[in-house]
C-alpha cells in the first residue's frame, strides 16, 4: 500500500469514528472465514412458523469511497440488513420511520396480500414521519429477493436490502457456501437535483457523447454523426446517469478496494446477486470463473453456464461457482462503461486479483432505433449518408416526429435499402393495440417482427420505431462481440414443466419517452394522465410490451408473476421484472389471480417518477371502479 493510499484510508477510519457501522455484518469484507450461510439480521422473535423483524429508517452519515454522504438507512446501514425467512413462515416486520418524511417498504417479487405490498397511495397511505407500520404476511415462495422504499427518491439514497427465503424442502442444486452480492449506485447529489439536471439537459451526465471533434479525428463517421444529430439523439446515450456522478457499490462499498468474500478452496459457492440500483444496469463477470446460473428472479432455472450476465435494475440472479485456490475479481461494469462496482473472492484475507480494463463504450445501433435488420446493414454502410437532400430529410426528420411508422412515411424510405426492409411480410402482421390475437404460442416461437401501428403516441414520444421484434436472444448493447458467453433470456428454462393455458385477452402497452425533454410514460401518457390498467380476476392475460424508446426499461409487475414467452414451451420461466430492449416487442402471460391495485412500472427510479407507471387494477368480473376511487390513484405530492 503506497503512502498516499494509506493516508486516505487512515483519514477514512478517522472520519468513521462517531459514525454508525458502514455496512451490515453480512456485507462487510470478510476478515475470517464466516458461516457457510449469512444469517442476516437477528429476528426480534423467531419461533416455529413466525419470524419478526424490526427495521428503523433514518438518515445516517456514511462513507462512500472515502467521502461522506448522508444516506437513508435501514438500521443504520447501506444496504439494509439481510432478512431471512423459510418458506411457510409468517413474516411480521415492524418499520419504524425516524425520518421527517413519509417512507414505505415494498417487498420486491413477493406474492402477498394487496395491503402488504407497500406502495404509497396504491396499497396503503405510506408510513408517516415518526410513526411505525407493521407488515404481516405469509411467505409462500422461496428464493432471492429484495426490499426497498417506494417513496420519493429514498431508494437512490440507500433504502434497500436483500431478502432471502429458504425453501421448505431441499435445494435442487448443491452448494457449500453462500454469499449475497447487492449492487447499487450512489450519488452525493440530491436526487431531486439529479432529475432537474436531466430535465434541463438530458445528456447532462453523458460526458462520453460524440462530438464534432470525434468526427474530425476520424473516430466517428460524418454521416453517422449527422444522422444522430438530426434525430437529436446520441448513440452513446446508454444510461441517463453515469459515473460522472455515481459511485458504483457492491455490498455498499466503493470499488477501491471493494467488498471481499472468503471461501475455502474446493467449495461450491452460491452467489446471490441483487441489482438494487436506482438506474444502473450491471454487466457482471468473474474473470477466470465460469458462472452457472441456477435461479433468476427467485425462480429456479435449468443450469446455464455463462461468462457474463447483464443484470437489469431490480433483477436477481443466483449463480454457482467453483473457485480454485486463488483470488478472483467480481467485476460489475456499468452498462455504459462509465464505471464499475468491484469485489474480490479469495481463499485468504488480503489476496486480490487484477481488475479488468473497462471496455470501450458501446454505441446504439440502427437496430435499437427499430430499423429493419436488412435496412440497417445498408444504412450502416453508407446509404445512411444524410448529406443528400430529400432522402435524408424524409427518413430522419420523419423519425424525429414519430412519423416513422408505415405506411404514412413510406416515401421517407426512398434511398434506403428497400430490398432488405421485409415490408410485405411484416406489414401483414401489423399488430394494433387492442386487437385480440390470443392463443398459446407454439414452443420455440416468440413475437414476430411487427410494424409499428399508426398511433405514434404524440409529443411525449420522440420516435415510433418502424419495426419492433423480439430481442430476447440478444445479449444487449455492447455485449457479445468479445468471445465471452453472455446469458440471454432465451437461455432460461424453468426447472419443472407446467402446462399453460392460452390467454383470454391480450393487451399491448407501448413504452414511450422523449429523451430530449426527459419525459417517460406508457402509450405516450404519464401515470397522472392515465393511471389504470383494468384487469379481471381469473382471466389469463397476454401482456405485450413494445419499447418505442432507445433505452432499456426494466418493467416490474407487483403481486403477480409474468411468464416470459421466450419460446421454451412448457418450460417458459416466470419473472417479476423484465428488461425490454430498445425497439423490442416482448410478450408475457399473466394469471390474474390477485385482487386489488398493483403497481406496474419501469424500475428506473427517475422514469417511474416521471410517469412510466400504472396501477394494474384487478377486480371481480362485472365490477367497475367508482370514478372517485379511480381518481385516488393519481399520484399525490
Ligand atoms: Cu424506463
Amino acid at each position: 500500500m503506497d503512502r498516499r493510499h494509506f493516508i486516505r484510508n487512515a483519514s477514512a477510519v478517522g472520519a468513521l469514528a462517531g459514525l454508525s457501522a458502514v455496512t451490515p455484518a453480512w456485507a462487510r469484507s470478510a476478515l475470517a472465514l464466516g458461516p457457510a450461510r449469512p444469517s442476516g439480521l437477528a429476528p426480534t422473535v423467531r419461533r416455529p412458523g413466525l419470524v419478526e423483524y424490526d427495521l428503523t429508517i433514518d438518515r445516517t452519515p456514511l462513507l462512500f469511497g472515502g467521502d461522506r454522504g448522508t444516506a437513508v438507512t435501514i438500521n443504520g446501514t447501506v444496504p439494509g440488513p439481510l432478512l431471512r425467512f423459510t418458506e411457510g413462515d409468517e413474516a411480521v416486520i415492524r418499520v419504524h420511520n425516524r425520518l421527517d418524511e413519509d417512507t414505505s417498504v415494498h417487498w420486491h417479487g413477493l406474492i402477498l396480500p394487496n395491503d402488504q405490498d407497500g406502495v404509497p397511495h396504491v396499497n396503503f397511505p405510506g408510513i408517516k414521519a415518526r410513526s411505525t407500520f407493521e407488515y404481516r404476511y405469509p411467505i409462500r415462495q422461496f428464493g432471492t429477493y429484495w426490499y426497498h422504499s417506494h417513496s420519493a427518491f429514498q431508494e437512490q439514497l440507500g433504502h434497500y436490502g436483500a431478502l432471502v427465503i429458504d425453501p421448505a424442502g431441499p435445494e435442487p442444486y448443491a452448494f457449500d457456501r453462500e454469499m449475497i452480492v447487492v449492487l447499487s449506485d450512489w450519488t452525493f447529489e440530491d436526487p431531486h437535483d439529479v432529475l432537474d439536471n436531466l430535465k434541463n439537459r438530458a445528456n447532462y451526465y453523458n460526458y462520453q457523447r460524440n462530438t464534432l471533434g470525434d468526427v474530425l479525428s476520424g473516430d466517428v463517421s460524418p454521416s453517422s454523426y449527422l444522422a444522430w444529430e438530426r434525430m437529436r439523439m446520441d448513440p452513446t446515450d446508454i444510461s441517463d446517469i453515469t459515473g460522472a456522478t455515481y459511485t458504483f457499490l457492491m455490498n455498499g462499498q466503493a470499488p477501491d478496494p471493494g467488498w471481499s468474500g472468503l471461501f475455502r478452496p474446493g467449495e461450491r459457492v452460491r452467489l446471490r446477486f441483487v441489482n438494487a440500483s436506482a438506474l444502473t444496469f450491471y454487466d457482471v463477470r468473474i474473470p477466470g470463473l465460469p458462472m452457472t446460473v441456477v435461479q433468476v428472479n427467485g425462480q429456479h432455472v435449468q443450469p446455464v453456464e455463462t461468462d457474463e450476465i447483464r443484470m437489469g435494475i431490480a433483477e436477481t440472479y443466483d449463480v454457482v461457482v467453483e473457485p480454485g485456490d486463488r483470488a478472483y475479481t467480481v467485476f460489475a461494469e456499468a452498462m455504459d462503461r462509465s464505471g464499475y462496482a468491484r469485489g474480490t473472492l479469495a481463499p485468504r484475507v488480503g489476496m486480490t486479483a487484477p481488475v479488468p480494463e473497462r471496455r470501450e463504450r458501446p454505441s446504439l445501433t440502427m437496430m435499437d432505433m427499430g430499423m429493419d435488420h436488412g435496412a440497417m446493414g445498408g444504412m450502416d454502410h453508407g446509404s445512411m449518408d444524410m448529406s443528400g437532400g430529400a432522402a435524408s430529410g424524409g427518413a430522419m426528420a420523419g423519425m424525429d416526429h414519430g412519423a416513422m411508422d408505415m405506411p404514412a412515411s413510406d416515401a421517407s424510405m426512398e434511398g434506403m435499402d428497400h430490398s432488405g426492409m421485409a415490408m410485405g411480410a411484416a406489414s401483414g402482421d401489423m399488430a394494433m393495440p387492442g386487437v385480440d390475437r390470443t392463443g398459446l404460442r407454439p414452443p420455440g416461437t416468440i413475437p414476430e417482427p411487427t410494424m409499428h401501428g399508426p398511433d405514434d403516441h404524440g409529443k411525449a414520444n420522440a420516435m415510433a420505431p418502424m419495426q419492433t421484434r423480439s430481442r430476447l436472444h440478444e445479449p444487449g448493447v455492447g455485449l457479445g462481440d468479445d468471445g465471452r458467453r453472455v446469458l440471454v433470456y432465451t437461455d432460461l428454462k424453468a426447472l419443472h414443466p407446467e402446462p399453460r393455458r392460452a390467454p383470454d385477452r391480450e393487451i399491448e402497452l407501448h413504452l414511450t419517452g422523449n429523451m430530449e425533454r426527459y419525459m417517460w410514460g406508457i402509450n405516450g401518457k404519464t401515470y397522472a394522465e392515465e393511471p389504470l390498467i383494468p384487469m379481471t380476476l381469473g382471466e389469463r392475460l397476454r401482456l405485450t410490451m413494445v419499447n418505442d424508446t432507445m433505452m432499456n426499461h426494466p418493467m416490474h409487475l407487483h403481486g403477480m408473476w409474468m411468464e416470459l414467452e421466450n419460446g421454451q414451451g412448457d418450460y417458459i420461466p416466470r419473472v417479476h421484472t423484465i428488461v425490454v430492449k430498445p425497439a423490442e416487442r416482448v410478450s408475457l402471460l399473466v394469471e390474474v389471480d390477485a385482487l386489488g391495485p398493483w403497481a406496474f412500472h419501469c424500475h428506473i427510479l427517475y422514469h417511474m417518477d416521471l410517469g412510466m407507471f400504472r396501477v394494474a387494477m384487478v377486480q371481480r368480473p362485472g365490477e367497475t371502479l367508482p370514478p372517485e376511487l379511480a381518481a385516488s390513484y393519481v399520484p399525490q405530492g
